[in-house]
């Protein structure tokens, strides 16, 4: 059995706290973290603190160690809830999940790798080649999407711009034989920052690129990461042709990200009536880099075709705001396809294909969910709001998975059920998604309105619809803040907390509009790659009638198909906090990581889990750890059962009165109990190893 941890480590779980307060919950948080002990139990729930340095806890004999294991037979790791995950997928044929949450920086991205990494030790002992290739590209993946995902912010040196949720399938064998990835709202990046630094001088030549980073507008900032792009470079070129990736695809990726390096530096100016574009060259190279011609890029960025009530179609010309507009919105638009276009390629390589379950028995999945946590920063705006109606709905399902989980085990146990009280945040989820009176519903019926609507029009509007509702604060609700700053916010009451939004911009990136002229040119590319990446671009102007659907409605119906997903799988839960400000592997900020405790609701999570049965085990694992506390059980008993023998332990110990006894495990009540056992049991270990010791010496 692995190395236990002692009690100078704190406590390995928070059910058992004396109390479940926010100060020993964070006094318990603190101990470990300051001992090396990054990870800590809520029950099967894993709470992780971002340790900032290496720590050598992932390797082949940890991995030994958890694998098959219970969860209690360990110390609380990453690889506890991953191994469970597994056990529960193959031994009951059920999918699970893993849930990764947190705030940025706090290490999910980090823990998900650590997961990854685990199921693909553990699976496959046979070393087949074909499960090998399958677990090689789910892994390589990872780098591919990091590498166009992620950027540096000032939270995250590598932070994830974009939420991830993967599919691992899994045969009877349980060894994985595909996967499928999919991706949330991307916040549209500055990662090309890498494709310049690792760039081999012909290759920059062949994209008109220079190599300093700072000549471009969209790479200026952050150019001086340290980050060792070349390595990065060649291993990303790597992972795409282990993925599968042609020689052709990859050539074009770079072109389409040179294209965008020299779309973010045109400028315009305006010369009389008509706008033109400063420096022409800019516009060879894009249509040399897109497959098109510099006429038509010029056009599609100069003019839209609009068509007339009479059915006339007509080239009407850009202002030079509109013309800067459209640029930034084709570059982000080019990066967004790019990115969704390189995710439905992986997707094509990974997916299982010629899967028969009458010959190879039921397909089970694992998924994996790293997405961005509850976001509170000085401005908030629509990404924040995005963000954080997500983290509602997954709070919710936490919430009644957690609980249903709960009951479940009962029933199967045939343990009485007790209701538990809990938060239910189903009215904030309204607030925002209800269909016509919700945020979002509010939004996108300005988005439509006819004329001019603007941002604070749109406000008012929400105001008049949801000023009564308990958890929308209206401006008008503070009469006497009449500063103009307010005059554009309105506040939610979140579970998490109050979080003020300024509505500048909700209507614009609400929108998203992308003008037709572009799709047209890039589906005109003749450039396959292109073309397939803007199928739309197919319509001919008469014939775009429909509305695209807003930024907001598509990410409300990703994530309530995400939601759907996930209620169907046996949910785990890795909860992450990120211990301070400054990537300090020290530093212990207990404000911040106060705050962070109840956002997570973690507290809540402790009380659910102790308001019913704070600790099971099956009645053979518990015996093999307390056997040797009582005197009818150590070294073996003699009983019929090991129900009997669990049950002479703890009416040795005087707690019979805090247990049930279920069909295969033993339920305890409070923490209290089994924590007399543990004392017992750490303080006999000693004695039990010097035993131990003499006897093999031959000295008894
Ligand atoms: V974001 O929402 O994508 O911005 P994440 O994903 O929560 O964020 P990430 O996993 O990227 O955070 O972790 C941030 C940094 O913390 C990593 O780059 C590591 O330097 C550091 N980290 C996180 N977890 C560990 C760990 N288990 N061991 C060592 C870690 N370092
Ligand atoms: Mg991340």
């Amino acid at each position: 059995m692995a190395e236990l941890e002692g009690l100078e480590f704190g406590k390995s779980d928070f059910v058992l706290l004396d109390e479940v307060t926010m100060e020993q919950f964070m006094e318990n948080l603190k101990l470990r973290f300051e001992k090396g002990r990054i990870y800590t139990f809520i029950g099967e729930v894993v709470v992780s603190v971002n340790p900032y340095r290496e720590m050598d806890i992932y390797g082949k004999e940890v991995v030994e160690a958890y694998r098959g294991r219970e969860l209690y037979e360990n110390p609380p790791h990453l690889f506890s809830v991953a191994d469970a995950a597994y056990k529960t997928m193959k031994r009951r044929a059920k999918d699970t999940c893993i849930v990764i949450s947190g705030e940025s920086g706090a290490g999910k991205t980090e823990a998900s790798k650590y997961i990854m990494q685990y199921i693909a030790a553990i699976t496959n002992p046979s070393q087949r080649a074909e499960v090998e290739s399958v677990k090689n590209v789910l892994l390589k993946s990872n780098c591919v999407l990091e590498a166009f995902g992620n950027a540096k912010t000032n939270r995250n040196n590598n932070s994830s711009r974009f939420g991830k949720y993967m599919d691992i399938n899994f045969n009877f064998n349980g060894d994985p034989t595909g996967g499928h990835i999919n991706n949330y709202l991307l916040e549209k990046v500055r990662a090309w920052r890498k494709l310049l630094r690792g760039g081999s001088e012909e290759m920059l030549q062949s994209l008109f690129l220079q190599r300093d980073p700072s000549f471009y507008i969209y790479t200026r900032e952050g150019a001086s990461s340290s980050v060792s792009c070349s390595n990065l470079r060649a291993a990303v070129l790597t992972a795409l042709k282990v993925i599968g990736f042609r020689a052709q695809e990859i050539d074009s990726i770079y072109m389409i990200l040179g294209a965008i390096l020299h779309l973010g530096n045109l400028e315009f100016a305006t010369d009389g009536e008509s706008v033109r574009v400063t420096a022409p060259q800019a516009v060879e190279n894009i249509a040399i880099l897109t497959s098109t011609t510099a006429a038509d890029v010029s056009k599609a960025l100069l003019f839209r075709t609009v068509a007339t009530g009479g059915g006339e179609v007509i080239d009407k010309g850009h202002s030079e705001q509109e013309a800067n507009y459209g640029r930034d919105a084709f570059s982000k638009a080019l990066y967004e396809r790019l990115f969704s276009w390189i995710v439905s390629r992986i997707n094509a390589v990974i997916e299982v294909k010629d899967y028969n379950p009458v010959l190879h028995g039921k397909n089970t999945v694992i998924g994996v969910l790293d997405i961005y946590g509850f976001e509170i920063f000085d401005n908030n705006s629509f990404e924040q709001f995005c963000i954080n109606y997500c983290n509602e709905k997954l709070h919710q399902l936490f919430i009644e998975l957690i609980l249903r989980q709960e009951q479940e085990e009962y029933d199967r146990e045939g343990i009485p059920w007790q209701h538990i009280d809990y938060c239910n945040n189903q009215i904030i989820v309204d607030l925002v998604e209800q269909p016509h009176r919700g945020i979002i519903s509010i939004l996108d019926e300005a988005c439509l309105g006819v004329g001019k609507v603007t941002d604070v029009m749109c406000l008012e509007s929400m105001d008049s619809k949801l000023g009564q509702h308990p958890h929308y604060t209206s401006r008008k609700l503070s009469p006497t803040d009449k500063s103009l700053e307010f005059q554009r916010h309105f506040r939610i009451r979140h579970y998490a907390g109050d979080v003020t939004y300024s509505v500048e911009g909700f209507l614009e990136k609400n929108k998203d509009p992308l003008f037709q002229d572009f799709k047209r040119l890039m589906f005109n590319s003749t450039n396959p790659v292109l073309s397939e990446m803007w199928p739309e671009g197919r319509l001919d102007i008469t014939e775009v009638t429909k509305r695209p659907l807003t930024a907001a409605t598509l990410f409300k119906n990703s994530i309530v198909a995400l939601v759907d997903k996930l209620a169907c799988k046996d949910p785990y839960y890795v909860r992450c906090i990120k211990p301070n400000e400054v990537k300090s592997p020290m530093l212990f900020d207990d404000a911040r990581c106060r705050h962070q405790v109840a956002y997570l609701g973690l507290l809540e999570n402790v009380r659910v889990r102790r308001a019913g049965f704070a600790y099971r085990q099956p009645y053979n694992r518990f015996l093999q750890r307390y056997k040797m506390t009582c005197e009818y059980t150590w070294p073996n008993h003699l009983m019929e059962s090991d129900r009997e023998a669990v049950e002479a332990i703890v009416k040795q110990h005087d707690f019979h009165d805090d247990v049930e006894y279920g069909h295969t495990k033993l339920f305890v009540r409070t923490p209290r109990s089994l924590f007399t056992l543990e004392q017992e049991r750490a303080a006999l270990i000693p004695i039990l190893v010097l035993f131990l010791q003499k006897v093999w010496r031959g000295a008894l």
